[in-house]
C-alpha cells in the first residue's frame, strides 16, 4: 500500500535509524504528518463534539467508558471511541501516512485502530484532574495478545511543558515488572499519584537504572508515539489555553482477544468486549471493522 503515499509523504516515514531509536527508547517524535488545516479541523470538530454533535452513538455504554459530558464541569475531559462517533475526526485520524508510520515503528504489516480518546485539559493550573499519573497503556490491555501495540499522542496545537504535554520515561518499555500488581488494571484516575511516583522509582531501581523523564515538545502537525509498555504521564496545564489532543491507540494486525485472569480469578475485560462482534470461536473480535478499522495494510 506504500503507493498510497505521495513522494513527499514517504519522506515523512521514520528511517531505519529512527525505528531502531524507537525500539531502544520506547518513544518517537514524528515529522509533520498533519497539515495546519487538518489540525485546525480536529480542533473545530472537537468543539462540535463537545457541543453535542454526533455522527453516530455507541449502542450502549460499556462499564469502563470514559465519557465527559458538560454536566461534569471544568475537569479534564476524556471521550473514548471518538473515531466511531465523529466522522470528521475519524477521517483525519485515518490519514494513511499516520498508519504507515505506526506500522514501521511496530514492524507490522497491518495496523488497526484499537481506541481513540479525545482529551481536553482546561487551563487551570491547580486542577487535580489534569495530572495524568505514570502508567503504561498495556496495563489496560491485558485482554490483548499483542506486545507491539502503540499509541500516537496528537495535540491540536504546539504542545510543550507549560501546557502539560505528555512525558515519557525513557527506555521504560524494556523494564521488567517488579511483580504483578492487580491495581494496575484500574484506570489512572482511580489510582493514587504518590504511590505511582514511588512505584516508578522502585521499578527503575529494580532494573538497575534511573527515571529519565522526557517531555515531548510537539510542534503543530507533529505527534509522539509510545510503545504499550513505555511509562508516561503528564502534568498541569499552566498555559492560558486548553490543551487539546487525541490519544490514538493502535493495534498491529496480529492482535486478538485473550482470556486473562487476575490473581483473584476474575477475568479482565476491555470496553470492546460488549460492543464488537464475536470471532467464530466466541471471543470478542478486535478486528471488527465497525470499532477497530484497518488504517494501514501492506498487502492491499
Ligand atoms: O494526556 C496525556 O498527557 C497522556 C495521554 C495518555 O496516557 C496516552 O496517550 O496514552
Ligand atoms: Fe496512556
Amino acid at each position: 500500500m506504500l503507493e498510497k503515499l505521495s513522494e513527499e509523504e514517504r519522506e515523512l516515514l521514520p528511517t531505519a535509524e529512527e525505528v531502531a531509536f524507537y525500539s531502544e527508547h520506547g518513544w518517537y517524535l514524528t515529522r509533520k504528518l498533519f497539515t495546519d488545516d487538518e489540525v485546525d479541523e480536529l480542533a473545530e470538530a472537537s468543539e462540535r463534539f463537545y457541543a453535542g454533535q454526533r455522527d453516530r452513538e455507541l449502542p450502549l455504554r460499556p462499564p469502563k467508558l470514559a465519557y465527559w459530558e458538560p454536566a461534569h464541569g471544568a475537569v479534564q475531559r476524556h471521550n473514548d471511541y471518538v473515531h466511531y462517533e465523529s466522522d470528521a475526526i475519524a477521517r483525519i485520524l485515518r490519514k494513511p501516512v499516520l498508519g504507515a508510520v505506526a506500522a514501521r515503528l511496530a514492524r507490522a504489516d497491518e495496523m488497526r485502530i484499537f481506541q481513540s480518546t479525545l482529551i481536553y485539559k482546561p487551563p487551570k493550573p491547580n486542577e487535580p484532574s489534569n495530572v495524568v499519573p505514570w502508567h503504561f497503556d498495556r496495563h489496560y490491555w491485558s485482554s490483548c495478545t499483542s506486545e507491539n501495540m502503540l499509541t500516537a499522542f496528537i495535540p491540536f496545537h504546539h504542545c510543550d511543558e507549560q501546557m502539560g504535554t505528555i512525558t515519557m520515561v525513557d527506555g521504560s518499555h524494556a523494564w521488567k515488572e517488579t511483580g504483578s500488581d492487580d491495581t494496575t488494571v484500574k484506570h489512572f484516575a482511580e489510582r493514587d499519584n504518590e504511590d505511582l511516583e514511588q512505584k516508578l522509582a522502585r521499578n527503575a531501581e529494580f532494573n538497575n537504572t534511573d527515571v529519565r523523564k522526557i517531555p515531548m515538545i510537539i510542534p503543530k502537525g507533529h505527534m509522539s508515539f509510545h510503545h504499550c509498555r513505555t511509562y508516561h504521564g503528564s502534568g498541569a496545564n499552566r498555559s492560558d489555553r486548553p490543551r487539546r489532543a487525541i490519544s490514538f491507540h493502535l493495534q498491529d494486525g496480529a492482535n486478538q482477544y485473550r482470556r486473562f485472569e487476575l490473581s483473584d480469578g476474575s477475568v479482565v475485560s476491555y470496553n470492546h468486549d460488549v460492543l464488537v462482534r464475536q470471532t467464530p470461536d466466541g471471543r470478542p473480535d478486535y478486528a471488527d471493522p465497525t470499532y477497530c478499522p484497518v488504517i494501514w495494510s501492506e498487502s492491499h
